[in-house]
């Protein structure tokens, strides 16, 4: 799939390749070979498989520099054929980019795994264990940032001209360790050992303010003093396609002192004086925030975004002038994408470069902004809702907050004179919450999403109910306001990582059935369809799936002692914990499933193994709470000899992507049973079916257009619609009526409030359990009769091994429309293409 033609010949070449024209591996293996002599110069231990893995990693990126400069030139000229529409380059800013190792990917991208497998073996060392030493790019939470990284990928498969802009954090994602089955974090030095992969672009720098005040001069035009200026330092990050010679960058930003030492201060010996805008620009790249979905109100997460924001529009302005000469064209030409509100002071920056730096007009700049800036809204959870202290906003960044101010006086007349009188409406859709009501104390805030809906041309959502629900809630009254502006891009995933590289044994299967195109054209996957009763392809997906069991069941060993069974049913939820994510449903049917084996250990059942992996935000004390439930219930369950293989309740420490990338490929079943109307998307969930799994889902995010694609009946589908929680919540629900009348249930609340598995201790899952009883928000009692049922028809399911693997290789059939291709596609069709300006 190509969405981009430029003007230049060298571009066309590039995207014209069916296959990357890899570089002659003589060629690479002496690039290796200088970079292991290097290595190893450094280092006394010999060729390890560190020094094997930094080799090969500084070897690529040596090509991929050469292909980044190749592109940005070609990228250069693609408004130079005045026939052609100008192809728009893309500016993807994200606070967060989840990329995880890139060593084997450049190596499948660059065609040179066959050499380096042997360059390595030459020293005694094979591939895969080489890779494993790579550690993850872990700087993103959860489904966000690896959304943004898929998206990097499929910019460079898609040849978009394009800009991923994010922030180069000293620490990433914390590691997670689990003591005495309790969470504790453990910083993420990821940068410890260097970077191979980052290319430092030391004549690519900023400058970025902070504080001051906003002075006026004689002719009225204004401009912001800062009292703290800091420098923005780019690090390129490279990712390459893998079927031309085009590349994406990841352009990381990196806080420096633009003094790093006040001498003065210094000399009088006042050495927290001299050194305090080190201090400051290093707590900047300090750490990223660990939260997903709610942001604490912290002022140095407003200065990282800001200092995003600030250094990536002025590097595009840069740019723009260097190829263009003139700013007129700047929105025509770019398109500035924030990913949720993170990034949602550029529309504020970009009218503050363009009116305060570049001396344009105010109606000029805001067509612009407006015709360049796009939002995608990620999350329908109220308090995810960024909004900002206007008292410190204002300390921090005066002149934006004027500028806010503006934009939001000019946003109320135009509401005023498209509703009048309507003054509650007003009040609801400013830009500024009053705070005339409960809440944050009464102060006044700024609204993050309000700007950032008012400033876009473009508001998407991430899945058609997602979509659908963020019209009709959060942002109904924009809806009502501009009607048109918003709409439906549903997410995808890479297939190059989430098929090929992560299964490679299921990827040749694949390949003999319809060749070997589904890696760019991931629809192809419909042609197996018509093949789904071929036995002999169903006992081929049976026994890859057994052999990658069988490697998760020993990394399982490694990791947590617990031996499993590759025999029993792989049942998989990983993904971050949180309520509305609905793992405590998970943990409970377990437990009840545990209660019936006791009660009932000679009946058929099913054996079944289910694995738990996902990190807690440190402050999040019922998901840590949840955390150390599932420990607890493992430890009961699978030290209980009546139980034997049964069942098993594994909890995998430490989830990420690289972990991610060794599981989904073994699991059986995968847990997507978020409450209805909660989880926006989900991206895990498309990943799992891809590489065979089943679903177990609700009716929400992406599941519901995944049953559809491939077929309701090849889903198992339970629990409440949308609709019926709200209405079960307008009648007032009560949880305790459905524990009363399920005594299966009732047995599973009795044993955890009487301490069955904290060893008698009643108060350890108290709040757990008051909070299920009380108000259960996400409604798992209500789900709970219906998700154990389904349970049993998936145990019924998984015996017929046949009519199981049937519908596994219907899921991948089903899964064509799910590659983030086809979701950067149609952005580029309905969000960053000229054409869709209108
Ligand atoms: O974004 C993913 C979706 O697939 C998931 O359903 C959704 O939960 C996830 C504040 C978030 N929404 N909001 C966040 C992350 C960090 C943060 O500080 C919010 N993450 C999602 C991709 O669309």
């Amino acid at each position: 799939m190509t969405v981009c033609t430029t003007a230049s010949p060298e571009t066309a070449a590039m995207n014209n390749n069916t296959s990357s024209s890899s570089p002659a591996p003589a060629e690479l293996q002496a690039a290796f070979q200088a970079a292991l002599q290097r290595e190893l110069a450094q280092s006394s231990e010999g060729p390890t498989r560190e020094a094997l893995m930094r080799a090969a990693a500084s070897a690529c990126r040596e090509l991929l520099g050469q292909r980044w400069a190749t592109t940005q030139r070609a990228d250069a000229a693609r408004g130079d054929d005045p026939a052609k529409a100008p192809v728009r380059r893309v500016h993807y800013l994200s606070m967060e980019f989840l990329m995880g190792r890139a060593l084997g990917n450049a190596l499948a991208a660059l065609g040179l795994d066959a050499s380096l497998r042997e360059a390595f073996a030459a020293e005694g060392q094979n591939l895969p264990d080489v890779l494993e030493r790579e550690s993850d790019a872990a700087l993103g939470n959860g489904g966000l940032g690896r959304l943004a990284a898929c998206f990097l990928d499929s910019f460079a498969e898609l040849g978009l001209p394009s800009f991923g802009y994010g922030l180069r954090y000293q620490y990433g994602m914390f590691a997670q360790r689990i003591q005495d089955g309790r969470q504790v974090e453990v910083p993420d030095d990821w940068l410890r050992l260097g970077q191979p992969w980052e290319l430092p672009r030391p004549d690519v720098r900023y400058p970025v303010g902070f504080g001051g005040r906003v002075e006026v001069d004689a002719d009225g035009s204004r401009r912001w003093v800062p009292a703290e200026r800091l420098v923005a330092q780019a690090f390129d990050f490279i990712v390459p396609a893998h079927h031309s010679e085009r590349v994406s960058t990841l352009r990381q930003w990196h806080a420096t002192a633009e003094a790093p030492i006040d001498f003065n201060a210094f000399c009088r010996g006042a050495h927290p004086q001299a050194a305090k805008h080190r201090v400051s620009a290093d707590a900047l790249n300090w750490v990223l925030y660990p939260d997903d979905s709610t942001d604490p109100g912290r002022e140095l997460r407003l200065k990282q975004e800001a200092f995003l924001v600030s250094a990536s529009l002025q590097d595009l302005i840069h740019r723009h002038l260097r190829e263009f000469r003139s700013l007129h064209s700047l929105g025509k030409l770019n398109a500035i994408h924030l990913n949720d509100t993170h990034p949602a002071l550029a529309p504020a920056e970009l009218m503050r470069l363009l009116l305060d730096e570049h001396g344009m007009g105010w109606d000029e700049a805001w067509a612009i902004t407006r015709q360049a800036v796009s939002y995608t809204n990620h999350t329908l959870m109220p308090e995810a809702l960024e909004t900002w202290p206007l008292q410190m906003f204002e300390a921090l960044l005066p002149r934006h907050l004027e500028i806010i101010f503006e934009i939001n006086h000019r946003f109320l007349e135009q509401v005023r004179a498209q509703f009048p009188g309507d003054e509650a409406l007003l009040a609801r859709v400013s830009l500024i919450d009053e705070g005339g009501h409960h809440g944050h104390g009464g102060e006044r805030r700024v609204r993050m999403a309000a700007l950032a809906i008012v400033a876009s041309h473009r508001v998407n959502g991430v899945a058609a109910l997602h979509s659908e629900l963020m019209v009709q809630t959060i942002f109904a009254d924009y809806a009502k306001i501009f009607p048109g502006r918003f709409h439906n891009v549903t997410n995808g995933v890479t297939p190059r990582r989430w098929l090929q590289q992560c299964n490679p044994a299921l990827s040749s299967v694949i390949d003999e059935r319809i060749g070997k195109t589904w890696r760019q054209d991931l629809s192809q996957l419909s042609k197996l369809k018509p093949l789904a009763g071929d036995t002999a392809l169903i006992q081929q997906f049976r026994s890859v799936k057994r052999a990658n069991k069988e490697r998760l069941a020993e990394l399982i060993r490694r990791e947590t002692g617990i031996a499993v069974n590759p025999d029993s049913l792989f049942d998989v939820q990983i993904k971050r914990i949180h309520e509305y994510k609905r793992q405590l449903l998970n943990i409970l049917h377990v437990i009840a499933r545990y209660q019936a084996i006791v009660a009932n250990p000679n009946a058929d059942w099913t054996p079944r193994t289910v694995v738990i992996a996902g990190k807690a935000a440190s402050a999040y004390q019922m998901a840590k709470s949840i955390i150390r439930l599932a420990h607890d219930v493992g430890r009961i369950v699978n030290s209980d000899a009546r139980v034997g293989d049964k069942l098993k309740l594994v909890f995998m420490p430490n989830y990420g992507v690289s972990l991610a990338e060794m599981i989904i490929p073994a699991a059986d079943l995968s847990e997507q049973i978020s409450t209805a109307g909660t989880e926006a998307s989900g991206t895990g969930n498309m990943k799992f079916s891809l590489n065979g799994a089943l679903t177990i889902g609700t009716w929400d995010g992406a599941n519901i257009e995944m049953a559809e694609a491939m077929g309701t009946e090849n889903m198992f589908v339970f629990g409440l619609k949308t609709e019926d929680v709200a209405k079960m919540k307008a009648l007032g629900y009560d949880p305790r009526l459905y524990v009363e009348e399920n005594r299966a249930l009732k047995n599973v609340i009795d044993a955890i409030a009487g301490g069955a598995f904290s060893g008698g201790d009643a108060s350890r899952y108290r709040q757990l359990v008051d909070a299920l009883l009380g108000r259960d928000t996400y409604m798992l009692m209500a789900d709970f009769a219906d998700y154990a049922a389904t349970q049993s028809k998936v145990d019924a399911l998984y015996k017929d091994a046949r009519a199981w693997g049937e519908r596994a290789v219907l899921n991948v059939a089903g899964m064509g429309w799910f590659s983030s291709d086809r979701t950067i596609a149609e952005y580029v069709e309905r969000v960053w293409s000229v054409k869709s300006l209108g």
